[in-house]
Parts: structure tokens; sequence; C-alpha cells
């Protein structure tokens, strides 16, 4: 069981700011005002708001203090109280000209008033109205207004879990899912497979066992989990992988109860569950001998089936499939298009209200790496948009970020500008899958503002064209909940950049720190360093200058230049002794810069408006080109290089000086990761220099060692 008073625990919601804060007599009372009577259920949300409140109360006044809590005004007898109001919605849209909706707040403190007030327009709206006051309040801020409010850019912000019914989790690196987990210890699972003769096939494993598999006993930390997300803004998350496999195949049959157990719990959260479902589920439950989405025994099925879940869990999200991707049965078995799955499922959602979201990863592992012509990152645009404008309303397409698949860096996918009559989300990744897998500190946030704030015409952002953001979690059952201390702000970031997407990264990182480890200034002027450099870091000592990939198939974490140039999964850097990229322009490349619209085509199809961190992604060049930036590739290679393996030894070095000045459990740990990640960067930094020289035959300018 997780050891809860582990310093990171709580993440950045200790509370511990506001033993010092000129605000906390306010902390003395609540009165809550409702203008209407809510549903029992929605009172959930009140008990998980008046909780917080009697949290932070205790943090300031002692375990032993009692919150009171009063319903009318005159019946208050402290100075000073938090007050709370829960106005009607529709007279609040009605009589407000600000953009209003169920998620909305405001804080209110005016001069000569005793109280600090939070405005809601539903109970979910007061709960994040708490979070919101606690933050501000936590964050020392100061109300430089009478009135503050909040309202966040997209109305679904969500999380997507690769978590599986055994408690692995895909692209898990911190530690097992805190949803699901076996029941029997580990040696005994061991001990029954190898009784049943059962070791090939983890397939067969995982079904020979599949009673063995429940939700985790942990349920408080699902509850903590909530808690954290809650507090900043996230209100959906997919619970299992999207690579669904026969054993989760039975959420949606007979393991829905454990569906039902976790959804009830994030209920207190506002938290909506959406299950993973695997399009061939008729099937695999033997139910039917054909999943054919026009077959209409498939389509009655699934709204049977629909039907049955929103009985069981009325406000169940909805489903996510995953497109035709390696070993996942798709559409195209039958002859049939991804039109077709996705409306059959999004009419069996429809009397529910629940969403279907179709995550368009299309990949293409059959290429060959002779073919020059085919270009993977052209896929998921080709396959997609001629479909514009077909799907239901209620179905959401989830592109990622990149045409790709979260590199370092990538330019931004072209889909996001097309298609302007389906609902798009745009899905990022939390966990490091390619950014050093919570090994090596990298913040990413700076990445996904610049993405989600990328122009495309002189009004219009990516931000305005699409309706939600998804990530994939990073989130284990290690203490700390990341692996890596600083990944938190990961998680973090990503909410309250979504939440707002005009905050800024180095805003967003002050408040995590200040939330987390408090006021001191070296601390926070360190730890704020070190998480906005990172990115960067990372980048320089891995693939340059938007090339991605140059890691190792198999764990995607260590340096292989040419880990997969020779293979059938169309990533090719094109490295040879005179040049290096992948030309990919409208004239004499893949094309694949004919998908964007101006201003993006130019600036991506000339070399001399192409920016450098992209230059190798659109283009192929000698080593000799000079970049923008003065230095040619192959000086620009080694000096990045160079430069980031001597970053991370700069963050040890500024590091070790926090020793005594944090928890020592946080210092050593991750001290730790950074000398894991100083290890890494050193190979990273030899192997992809010496394979540039080797092959270039060009000296380093500064004559240092390359092998
Ligand atoms: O790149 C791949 C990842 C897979 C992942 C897939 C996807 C969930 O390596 O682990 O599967 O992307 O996004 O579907």
């Amino acid at each position: 069981m997780v050891n809860k008073s582990d310093a990171m625990y709580q993440g950045w919601l200790s509370h511990n700011n506001l033993k010092d804060s000129p605000y906390q007599d306010y902390f003395r009372a609540v009165l809550l005002q409702k203008d209407t009577n809510y549903l029992s259920k929605i009172e959930k949300l009140i008990d998980s708001s008046l909780n917080e409140l009697k949290f932070t109360h205790a943090q300031i006044f002692g375990n032993k203090s009692i919150l009171p809590v009063y319903q009318a005004l005159e019946e208050v007898e402290e100075d000073k109280f938090i007050y709370l109001h829960l106005i009607s919605s529709d007279k609040a849209y009605r009589t407000n000209s600000k953009n209003l909706d169920s998620f909305s707040f405001m804080l209110y403190n005016k001069n000569g008033f005793n109280y600090l007030k939070i405005n809601a327009y539903s109970p979910i709206g007061l709960l994040y109205g708490i979070f919101g006051l606690l933050r501000f309040l936590d964050c020392n801020e100061t109300f430089h207004k009478d009135e503050i409010w909040q309202t966040p850019s997209y109305s679904i912000r969500m999380i997507n879990h690769l978590d599986n019914l055994d408690g692995t989790v895909e692209r898990g690196y911190a530690g097992s899912s805190i949803f699901f987990e076996a029941k029997r210890n580990k040696a005994l699972t061991k001990s029954i497979m190898e009784e049943i003769g059962l070791s090939s096939s983890s397939e067969l494993i995982r079904e020979a066992l599949k009673d063995d598999y429940d939700i985790a006993e942990d349920r408080e930390r699902i509850h903590d989990y909530g808690r954290l997300l809650c507090s900043i803004g996230i209100n959906s998350i997919v619970i299992n992988n999207s690579n669904v496999h026969t054993l989760e195949t039975k959420f949606i049959d007979s393991r829905l109860d454990i569906v039902r157990k976790i959804s009830d719990i994030l209920a207190y959260w506002g938290i909506k569950t959406y299950i993973s479902i695997n399009y061939a589920a008729p099937i695999i439950l033997k139910e039917l001998d054909t999943s054919d989405p026009l077959d209409i025994r498939v389509g009655k099925w699934w709204k049977e089936k629909t039907a049955y879940l929103y009985s069981q869990i009325p406000d169940l999200g909805g489903f996510m499939v995953k497109s035709d991707t390696k070993g996942q049965p798709g559409p195209f078995a039958y002859g049939r298009s991804h039109t077709d799955v996705a409306n059959m499922l999004g009419e069996a959602l429809k009397p529910f209200g629940g969403i279907l979201i179709y995550r368009c990863f299309v990949f293409n592992d059959r290429q060959d790496w002779r073919d020059r012509v085919t270009d993977r990152a052209k896929l998921t645009f080709d396959t997609y948009t001629p479909l514009d404008g077909e799907f239901l309303d209620n179905v959401y397409l989830q592109i990622k970020n990149g045409p790709m698949d979260f590199q370092v860096r990538e330019p931004i996918s072209p889909l996001f500008s097309a298609m302007d009559e389906t609902n798009k989300f745009m899905e990022l990744q939390i966990t490091g899958e390619y950014t050093g897998q919570q090994k090596h500190v990298c913040y990413l946030v700076p990445y996904w503002s610049e993405l989600l704030n990328t122009k495309i015409n002189t009004k219009e952002t990516i931000s305005d064209h699409i309706c939600g953001v998804s990530a994939v979690s990073n989130i284990g059952n290690d203490s700390n909940w990341t692996g890596h201390t600083l990944a938190l702000a990961n998680l973090y970031g990503y909410a309250r950049l979504i939440w707002d997407t005009s905050l800024s990264s180095e805003e967003i990182a002050k408040e995590w720190i200040i939330q987390t480890f408090g006021f001191h200034s070296k601390v926070c002027s360190t730890i704020l360093h070190i998480l906005l450099d990172s990115w960067h870091t990372y980048e320089n000592y891995t693939s340059p200058l938007g090339t991605g990939y140059m890691v190792s198939p198999k764990d995607h974490y260590s340096p292989d230049v040419d880990g997969y140039e020779y293979s059938r999964l169309g990533i090719y850097h094109l490295a040879d002794h005179k040049g290096i990229g992948r030309n990919r322009t409208i004239e004499s490349g893949t094309g694949f810069v004919g998908q964007y619209k101006e201003p993006l085509r130019s600036r991506y199809n000339h070399l001399s408006t192409c920016p450098d961190e992209l230059l190798l992604f659109f283009h192929h060049v000698p080593y000799t080109h000079v970049l923008h930036s003065g230095k040619t590739v192959i000086q620009h290679i080694y000096d990045s290089h160079f430069e980031g393996y001597e970053q991370v030894k700069d963050y040890i070095t500024k590091w070790k000086e926090l020793k005594g000045l944090i928890p020592d459990s946080i210092y050593s740990h991750t001290l730790d990761r950074l000398q894991t990640q100083l290890g890494s960067a050193r190979d990273w930094c030899d192997q992809i220099n010496s394979y540039f020289y080797r092959l270039s035959d060009i000296k380093d300018e500064k004559g240092r060692t390359i092998y």
C-alpha cells in the first residue's frame, strides 16, 4: 500500500502555505447559500466542496478544530468567513454578460466586506471555485480587483489512462495502475500459471486468471486522484487502455461492476468516466459472429449494450475507440469506413447524451524503407479529411498533436486546420514515452502551449479549431504518483493550460512550485529554472532539428540512431555522408507540406522560412547548410549535444544547493533521477555526435572529443 505520508502524495494540495496567509481568518467558518434544490447525486459535489474547506481549516487551525457551516447569513457568528453562493444557472446566464458555463465561477473580495465569496452556477462550478480560491491564496496572490471570473477554454478536459485490468500500464513509468490490480499476490499467480501450464501467451494467461483482477484495493487513492484532477479542472477520464484486450472487453459485460465503482468515486469530483471499447466486442464476447458496422445485428447489439451500460451507470461519459492501428481490428476488415463504425457507436450513445471519441491514430507498418514516396506523416490527413462533415455531432475525432507520434518536437498536425465540419480533440502525451520516461526531467508545458497557440491566420489559433483536449496520463501507484517528482508538474501544467490556454508555461510552473514547495526563493528559482529549461535540454541531447526518433525501437528511451532506419514503420532520417532530413516539400518532396494551409504551408515549404527546430522534418540538407542561427547543421548538432549534457550537469549542481531546503526524500530521489539522466544524456551526446562525425567527416570547430 502506498505511503500517504510521502511528501509528494498531496501533490499541490497540502495548503501548507495558508498557515501564513493574511487571509487565513476567513477559513474560520463557511456560509453555504443555495438558490435551488439540487438532486441528491449532486450533493456529492457539495460534500467534496465542504470537505476541502474542512481540510484547509484543519491545516490552519489544527486537527481538533471544527469548521462551522451555516445556511443563512444571520446565523454566522464568526467575524470573517467564506461565503459560497450557488446561484440558479438560469438566472445567472440570463443576467450576466460574461461567457459563463456550468464550470464557471467568480471569486469576490470587496474591501470592507468580512467574507471571501465564491459565486457558482452549478455544484461543480462551486467546487472549482473553492479550488480556484485556494490556489489563489496558496500562491499568495492578492485581490487587485473585486471580482475574478473564470471560465475554462474547453468544456471537455480529459485524461486518457492506458491502464489494463491486470494492473499493468502501457507506457506507464510510475508503477502500476491506480485503478486495477490482481487480487492474489504475484508469486501465487505465477505458480497457478505454471500449474495450468500457461507461459507463452500473455492474453491466454490474463484470460485464464480473469476473475483474479479487480478495482484496486486502495480506493482512497482513487479518491485522492480525483481530488487532484478536479482541483485543476479535469472533468473526464478514460479509465482503460485504448488498446482493448479480451480481458478489458469485459468492462462492458461481466466486469462492468469495476467501471461502476470507479465512476462512483470520480463522481465526487465532477469527473465523468469513459471506457475504451474494442470494436470487435460482439465477436470477442461470443455473442455475434461479425462486428461489421453495417450489419443490422451489430448496430442493434451496440444499442442494447449501451442502453444496459447507461442503466447501470447513468452518468457514463461515453466510449473511446481506436481506429485502425497495429494489431487492432478496424472497420477495413469488413470493407467499411471509419464513419461507419464511429456513427454506429455514436448513434448508440446519443439517447443517453454520451459521446464517442474516435482516436485517429493510423499507422502503416508495412512500409518499405526503400520507398521514398510514401510518407507516414501524410497518412492521418489523407485518411480523415475526405470524411469531413460525415460524423455525427456526438462523435469527436481525437488527433495526436503532431503527424508522427509524440516526439520531442513535431510540427502541429495539419488536420487541426482542416475538417471544419468535424468535432476535434487534440491529444497530447503527458507520460514521457519519447521524452525521457520520467527518468529525465522534461517539462512539456511550453511545447503544448506553443502548439495550442499556433496561429493559423491573423485572428485564429489552433485552439479555436478544437473543442477539447485529451492527454495520456503519467500516473501510477508510485507514492509520488509520477515516479519523477518533477513530472507531476506536467500533469498539473497540462490541466491548467487547457483550463486557460492564455496562461504562460512560466506562470503555471510557478503556481505548481509554490503550492508544492512553498515560497523559499532559492527553491522556487532553482526548480523554475530547471523546469523551464528542461524540454530544450532534452531536445538538445537527443535527435536534432525535428528529426525525431533515433531511439531504440524496443524501449523508446535509449539512443539508437538507425533503430528505425531500415524498418517498415515509415520513420526515416535519411542521413548519409552528405546530408540529412526528409524532404517533405511540395515541389520535390513527399508533398506533406501541401496538407497545411497558409501561412504554415509556405513557412514550412521554404528553406528560407522553415524554423531551425523543424528543419530536418521538412527538408533534406547538407551538413554544411547554414541555419538561421548562423551555425551549420553539423556544428549545431555538435554544440547542442555538448550543451544538453552540460545543462544536465548544471541541474545537478543547482539541485545539490537545495539540500536541507526541501524534504529529504524528494531531494535524494530527484538527485538520483538527475544522475540517471546525466548518464543517459552522455550516451545520447556521444552516440549522436560520433555517428554524425563519422558519417560527415567534418570536425567539430571547437575541437572537443568525439569518439
Ligand atoms: O506510439 C504508440 C505507442 C502505443 C500506443 C499508440 C497509440 C496506446 O507506443 O503504446 O498505444 O501509440 O497512441 O495508440
